[in-house]
């Protein structure tokens, strides 16, 4: 009795992965968007009570701002209600704010500070 040798159906022809088949090398583009960081500044508000020379100290102190430059900033925000004191990644923003809040309660002063997004 004869006996068939069992065989496997013929395969399709596979393309290495990075043509098309055709012979030709397919390119796909994949642009790649790395957005920088969201930024944050502290901006620090006007009150009736804290004195201005506090506030230029703590200026100088946290946002390492010379005298001048702290005075102006201190000025902005006696006159406009608010005042940009510098602009950090979300967490030294973060720490900034809780480091001016701490010394000003501390030494008794209602100074107030937030940190908030920069608009592009
Ligand atoms: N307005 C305060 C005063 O007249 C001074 C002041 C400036 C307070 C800036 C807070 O963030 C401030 N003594």
């Amino acid at each position: 009795m004869a006996t068939k040798t069992p065989t496997l159906p013929p395969t399709p022809p596979v393309s290495p992965p990075d043509t098309d088949g055709g012979g030709s090398v397919v390119l796909e583009r994949k642009t790649q968007k790395v957005k920088p960081p969201q930024m944050y500044q502290v901006v620090m508000l006007n009150d009736d009570y804290t004195p201005m020379e506090f506030v230029v100290v703590i200026i100088q102190e946290f946002f390492n701002k010379d005298l001048e430059t702290a005075t102006q900033i201190m000025l902005k925000i006696h006159l406009d209600g608010r005042g940009v004191c510098g602009v950090y990644s979300k967490d030294i923003a973060a720490t900034k704010v809780d480091q001016v809040l701490d010394a000003a309660h501390k030494a008794g002063h209602p100074l107030k500070c937030v940190s908030e997004p920069v608009e592009i």
